[in-house]
């Protein structure tokens, strides 16, 4: 066992929406997805394995509430099964998301806290095993241990060693930003975990949505061996409304847009009419995150911060794969 580990990942964003599960113990996808992971917006996990009596989690400087501190302490579980230990943990964390900014932050925590907390109790997994260790706390994880564009596989074995991200090389080097505009302070609608089910449960689209997917997955992988921007922002697009549609068609229906989503997407296409490329996706929330160009970024969080309801825009370019970056 070692000692005190540090990791650091980047949040994702996909392209190619996950947006239901074959199997939620195991967080195993019903679909593959696609994603960039960022540079700026992320997690910084130190893990620690102690004498203490239970696990501990600090979050953002202060102590974590009994339901965050339960989810980690299950995934340390499988880590300590896996490494033959049964020390507790002292795990602290970090988000260089802004925590007011509602965005997601469980891709970028499960991706650093599987990280630190495998090499903390002296494990050395692969990277398709961290991807794998990963998923289990939360599915977009898995992508987040590397960087760069990444695809999720669906997988088709039982235990989820397939489920696996792997990274798209045809992707390295591309000059892209997603700039993030947020529309909204304060929690979701629902979480990404129950409304999944729910969609799943009540949508008569879910199972068109589901269908879709393979198509925008082979789409997006062809835009980006070909730097086809025009064409990767279509797939994105279509790939958001499409996962959203069904989330709408839920009974009742999940709606997470709000009146300045829509005016986002409608800057979005005013850029694009007024020739700068430009194409959004929305998440699991109310914020607007549009893909362009480097040298169109500052241009385009121009135009969004003007967007009523838009309260600030952050810019992030492809980052790196999770890593460990202190131990001690
Ligand atoms: C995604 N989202 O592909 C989709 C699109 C949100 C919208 O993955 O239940 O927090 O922990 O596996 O990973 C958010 O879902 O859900 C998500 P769980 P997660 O990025």
């Amino acid at each position: 066992m070692n000692g005190a580990v540090t990791a650091v990942a980047g949040t994702n964003i996909a392209l190619v929406k996950y947006w239901g599960k074959r199997d939620v113990g195991l967080n195993l996808p019903a679909t593959g997805s696609l994603s960039l992971t960022l540079d700026r917006l992320g997690t910084r996990t130190t893990v620690a394995f102690d004498d203490g009596e239970r696990d501990r989690l600090i979050l953002d400087g202060a102590a974590a509430g009994d339901a965050e501190t339960a989810r980690v302490s299950a995934f340390l579980d499988r880590v300590r099964a896996r490494a033959e230990i049964a020390r507790r943990a002292l795990v602290t964390s970090e988000n260089s998301v802004p925590t007011a900014a509602g965005l997601a932050s469980s891709a970028s925590g499960f991706a650093a806290l599987a990280l630190a907390a495998s090499r903390a109790a002296g494990l050395a997994l692969a990277p398709a095993e961290l991807s794998a260790l990963a998923r289990v706390g939360s599915g977009s994880a898995a992508r987040s241990i590397f960087g760069g564009f990444v695809e999720m596989a669906r997988g088709e074995r039982a235990d989820g060693a397939d489920a696996i991200a792997h990274p798209l090389p045809d992707g390295d080097g591309w000059d892209v930003r997603l700039v993030v505009a947020i529309t909204a302070s304060g929690p979701k609608a629902m979480g990404s975990t129950a409304a999944m089910t729910h969609t799943a449960r009540t949508s008569p689209y879910y199972d068109a949505w589901i269908a879709a997917v393979a198509g925008d997955l082979a789409a997006a992988r062809a835009a980006i061996a070909a730097r086809d921007l025009a064409a990767l922002g279509a797939v994105a697009e279509r790939s958001a409304l499409r996962m959203h549609a069904a989330a709408m068609a839920a009974d009742p229906g999940i709606v997470y847009w709000n009146a300045a989503t829509l005016a986002a997407i409608a800057g979005v296409r005013a850029l694009r009419d007024a020739g700068t490329p430009a194409f959004y996706t929305i998440d699991a929330g109310p914020h607007v995150k549009a893909l362009c160009r480097a040298a169109d970024a500052d241009a385009v969080a121009a135009a969004l911060r003007a967007v009523p309801g838009v309260s600030d825009c952050l810019i992030a370019a492809p980052g790196p794969g999770a890593r460990v970056v202190e131990t001690r």
